[in-house]
C-alpha cells in the first residue's frame, strides 16, 4: 500500500475503533498520574539545582544523572517501556525539554531518526554518522527505531496553550518519510495535542511525526523524554550508547 493510503487507512481504523490510543496502532499513549506531585517537585527541584547551563530547548545526554538514572529505572516506568518492548526494556538516553517564557520554542513535524551509538561501524541501513555532544549518532534504520520507544515524563501540566507535543496517529508505521512525504502527510492529517497533567507520561515510537509549537502562554512546559530500547545490541554489532 502506499504510504498516503496506509496512513488514511490507519487513521479510518483509529475513528472506526474509537479506543482510546494505544500505542500499537497509534504509535503514541498518555498515562495519566504515574510520578506524584511530590515525585515530580523533587524531581524539578533536582535538576534546577544541578542543571544550571541550559541550551536553546533544554538539555540533552543526562542518563548519568543520578535522579533521572533513578526515574527512568522506576518500576512503573519500565512497565509502561515493557509494554511496548518487553521485559527487557532498558534506557539509554534522557534529554530535557524545557519550554519557558525564557526559553519559548517550536519544532516542526519529524521523525526522530537518529540513535546514539557506541562505535561507528560500517553497516547497510545506517549513516550518515555525526558527534555531539561528544556522542556517535547514526541515522537508524526502520526496523531498529521500531524497537525502540519514548516515554515523556511531564514535569508541568501539557496544556493546549503551553506547546504541548503535538502527533499524528498511525504514522510511525509509514517507515522512514523524506521531508517531502512528511509536508504530504501533515498536509492530508489531523494532529492531536498530548495533553496530560504534571506527573503523566506520554509514550511514543521515534518513527511517529511529532512536532510541538511556541508556547502562548508563560507557563512553563518542562519534559524528561527518556528513550527505551528493546536491546542495546541492535545490528551488525553495533550497540546503542548510555547517553
Ligand atoms: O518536546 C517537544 O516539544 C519536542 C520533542 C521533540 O521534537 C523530539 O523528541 O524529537
Amino acid at each position: 500500500m502506499q504510504k498516503g493510503k496506509a496512513l488514511k487507512h490507519e487513521i479510518t481504523k483509529n475513528r472506526i475503533g474509537m479506543t482510546p490510543p494505544d500505542d500499537t496502532t497509534a504509535g503514541y499513549q498518555v498515562v495519566g498520574n504515574v510520578l506524584d506531585q511530590r515525585e515530580t517537585a523533587d524531581l524539578l527541584e533536582s535538576l534546577d539545582s544541578t542543571l544550571t547551563t541550559r541550551g536553546r530547548a533544554g538539555v540533552r545526554h543526562l542518563m548519568g544523572h543520578p535522579q533521572i538514572q533513578r526515574v527512568a529505572r522506576d518500576q512503573r516506568l519500565l512497565a509502561i517501556a515493557a509494554g511496548s518492548l518487553g521485559a527487557s526494556a532498558v534506557p539509554y538516553r534522557a534529554t530535557l525539554f524545557d519550554k519557558s517564557p525564557d526559553r519559548n520554542w517550536l519544532v516542526a513535524w519529524h521523525q526522530d531518526k537518529a540513535l546514539p551509538v557506541m562505535e561507528r561501524r560500517n553497516v547497510p541501513g545506517w549513516g550518515p554518522w555525526s558527534v555531539k555532544g561528544g556522542i556517535t549518532y547514526a541515522l537508524a534504520p526502520a526496523c531498529a527505531l521500531s524497537r525502540i520507544v519514548a516515554l515523556r515524563v511531564h514535569l508541568d501540566d501539557s496544556r493546549s496553550d503551553n506547546g504541548p507535543l503535538r502527533v499524528i496517529p498511525g504514522t510511525h508505521r509509514l517507515g522512514l518519510l523524506s521531508d517531502a512525504e512528511v509536508n504530504q502527510v501533515v498536509h492530508r492529517a489531523a494532529p492531536v495535542d498530548c495533553l496530560v497533567t504534571a506527573g503523566g507520561i506520554v509514550a511514543m515510537r521515534p518513527l511517529i511525526l511529532h512536532a510541538s509549537s511556541k508556547a502562548e502562554t508563560a507557563r512553563p512546559r518542562r519534559v524528561l523524554h527518556i528513550e527505551y530500547a528493546e536491546s542495546l545490541d541492535v545490528d551488525g554489532g553495533i550497540r546503542i550508547a548510555i547517553a
